[in-house]
């Protein structure tokens, strides 16, 4: 007998698999053909939706069974995730020669609802384009004291850990399992990058506790990892060094791994943080970062795991008074070198800008840099820099643009990511598993985008709000989410110049928060200007590392794209951007329009009183509340603060502090 579909506990909201979502398929009449884990899955959902609104599923049914309306099938058993959808002589077919393939058939389907069960439709494959969509959680076993349980989570306690151990019970993460299979995703790592003594238990004598979660994702497909410490040989095994050329580290990463595969059999493989933020690395015995790579590929390639090294690495006790060390140009000065020197199933994870997740940054160089490395993208869909999931901010075009842009004036980034896709997760165990009810369109398009980096938003948008909402209040939805990141853009930092915020916590602002620290994140504003050059010719040289023609747009104030401006040059406050605008007013009006606009899509949200259940909309007007408050803080806190270096007044006269 297959599991049943997992139950939520009450109040939990079921996100984009609400019962009405399996309506056309719950009505019709099912064959499913194939056997397996997934497949059970596969056969458990349509069961239920047949309980729930009528129709019948039958399994492996033999010749003269009666005609179906939808035929699922799987027809070998390669492992593959891809999918034919057919639709003729009023059957609609779905086949495939792996179980994943066939599971998200059937959420492909679900997707479609009834027009999955209309006219006739050619044969369409469907591949995911990146082998690997994956989401890191930076979950701490244990409550750290100042990170609390989810490092940069904003829903609440973990979903995986509770009270220092694995949550005794597992339902709720097979619900997550669940509505991650329906969006695409096929991999978690269950802990923080950051691993602290507690949490590198996990890969040793605590290892059963991950398996437990593993065996809770594996029905939906999805293949578990672990954040490791690169010290655990010393932290774990007693050993003096964790040396990657040393031979007793790497006996010691074999026999662990080893072990890990006892319990885990389909374990994905190791996440790593190493020379950053203060987590131990190769750079304490004089090794690359490729040997440290290639020590834990090594332990883990037997067993076909994959080493997901993160290319976060970078000076955090920079003295703020020298104007020569760039922070965005650390990942490739540190890895460029070191291209084609990684192992074939150690994967480069490369933050998607070269500074860390702002609301506005460039493409990291490194992306495009590195041909011979198995890169993958991370991006954060924990909203650390946005809104922290009280502000209403849907990353989707911002991935997009990150997805689609041309390194080289051709290749797509999305087409670079051959390591995959990576997410930092925005979820928790909080009742709408993201806290802000909205923040679960990030997760969703981020799945859909790691499917296929190049489908369009706001399709993937709608998809989700009609999944999620059914069509009553989809425009609204559509008005009060699809601006919602340049609206965030406008009345936080301008013009790409980043950071600006409360210094630790990251949430709200503070113009020099962090101006004279040792973290690298300036701004440089002075009495006549404001922005970092970062130019080759006067500047510290990073946008020499791109690739042409960026090198050269990127190179002069002219030609530099506005919302970047910052980012690149250090430029006066009268300087004319392509908009027509001056730098200062063009911050000034930014700011106003940015509340203006939060104060229209907090009416729209009220608006929908009776139309979005009651529990989602209290809490997302309660949200509301709090992301207009904050927004006035920024724009009343930037402008104040750019009238009073540049003395130039708003040419509109507006309120300004
Ligand atoms: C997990 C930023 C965050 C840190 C995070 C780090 C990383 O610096 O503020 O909390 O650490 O990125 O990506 O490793």
């Amino acid at each position: 007998m297959p599991l049943p579909v997992p139950a939520l506990p009450e109040g939990v909201d079921p996100a984009w698999l609400p019962p009405d979502a399996f309506r056309a398929v719950g009505t019709r009449r099912t064959l499913i053909r194939g056997s397996g884990l997934l497949v059970d899955s596969a056969h458990a959902e349509v069961a239920e939706a047949c309980a729930r609104f009528g129709g019948r599923v039958v399994r492996d049914a033999g010749p003269g069974a009666p005609p179906y309306d939808l035929v699922l099938e799987l027809r070998g058993t390669d492992g593959t995730e891809a999918f034919t959808y057919v639709r003729e002589g009023g059957r609609t077919t779905v086949t495939a020669s792996g179980q994943a393939g066939l599971l998200y058939g059937l959420f492909h389907v679900v997707r479609l609802g009834e027009d999955a069960f209309t006219g006739e439709r050619p044969q369409e494959e469907h591949r995911p384009a990146l082998a690997l969509r994956m989401l890191d959680h930076w979950d701490n076993v244990a409550v750290h004291p100042v990170m609390g349980q989810v490092e940069r989570g904003y829903a609440g306690g973990s979903l995986f850990w509770q009270d220092g151990r694995a949550r005794g019970d597992l339902e709720r993460v097979r619900a997550y399992g669940r509505l991650l299979a329906a969006c695409g995703i096929n991999a978690v790592a269950v802990n923080n990058v950051n691993v602290h003594d507690t949490e590198a238990h996990l890969l040793t004598d605590r290892i059963g506790e991950v398996a437990a979660i593993a065996g809770a994702l594996r029905p939906y497909g999805i293949r578990t990892h672990l954040s490791v410490s690169f010290a655990a040989p010393m932290v774990l095994g007693g050993l003096p060094t964790a040396d990657p050329l040393d031979a007793s580290v790497r006996a010691w990463w074999a026999g662990a791994t080893a072990r890990v595969y006892e319990d885990i059999e389909d374990f994905g493989g190791y996440v790593v943080k190493a020379d950053s933020e203060g987590q131990p690395g190769p750079f304490a015995y004089g090794r690359s970062h490729a040997d440290g790579a290639n020590l834990l590929a090594a332990a883990l390639e037997p067993y076909g795991g994959t080493v997901h090294w993160r290319a976060f690495v970078y000076d955090h006790r920079q003295d703020w008074r020298d104007r020569t060390t760039d922070r965005a140009r650390a990942a490739y000065d540190h890895f460029v070198p070191l291209d084609g020197e990684f192992a074939s199933n150690a994967v480069l994870q490369v933050k998607h800008g070269p500074m860390d997740f702002q609301v506005r940054e460039p493409v990291s160089p490194l992306i495009g840099a590195m041909p011979r490395t198995r890169l993958a993208v991370e991006v954060q869909a924990s909203q650390e820099y946005t809104g922290q999931q009280r502000h209403v901010c849907w990353l989707g075009p911002m991935w997009s643009e990150v997805l689609r842009f041309r390194v080289d004036g051709e290749t797509e980034v999305g087409s670079l990511a051959r390591g995959g896709l990576v997410a930092v997760s925005n979820a928790g165990d909080d009742p709408f598993w993201t806290g802000h009810p909205l923040a679960q369109a990030n997760l969703y398009t981020f799945g859909r985008l790691a499917w296929r980096p190049d489908a369009d938003p706001d399709g993937v948008l709608d998809e989700w709000i009609r999944l999620t909402f059914g069509t009553g209040p989809a425009t609204g939805l559509r008005a009060v989410l699809d601006g919602s990141w340049r609206t965030y853009e406008k009345y936080t930092a301008p013009l790409g110049v980043g950071f600006m915020v409360q210094p630790g916590h990251h949430y709200g602002p503070s113009v020099d928060g962090y101006e004279y620290s040792p973290w690298g994140t300036y701004h440089f504003a002075d009495r006549d200007g404001v922005g970092v050059d970062r130019s080759a010719a006067t500047g510290t040289g990073f946008a020499a590392q791109y690739a042409k023609p960026w090198c050269e747009v990127y190179e002069s104030p002219d030609t530099c794209p506005d919302e970047q401006l910052l980012f690149f040059h250090h430029v006066s406050y009268d300087h004319v951007l392509h908009s027509g605008k001056t730098v200062i007013q063009h911050i000034y009006d930014t700011h106003f329009e940015g509340v203006e606009e939060v104060e229209e899509a907090r009416e729209v949200w009220v608006s929908l009183a009776g139309v979005i259940d009651p529990a989602r909309h209290a809490r997302g007007v309660e949200r509301y509340e709090e992301q207009l408050r904050s927004a006035r803080e920024w724009r009343d806190q930037i402008n104040s603060y750019f009238f009073r270096k540049s003395g130039v007044p708003d040419a509109q006269g507006r309120r300004i502090y």
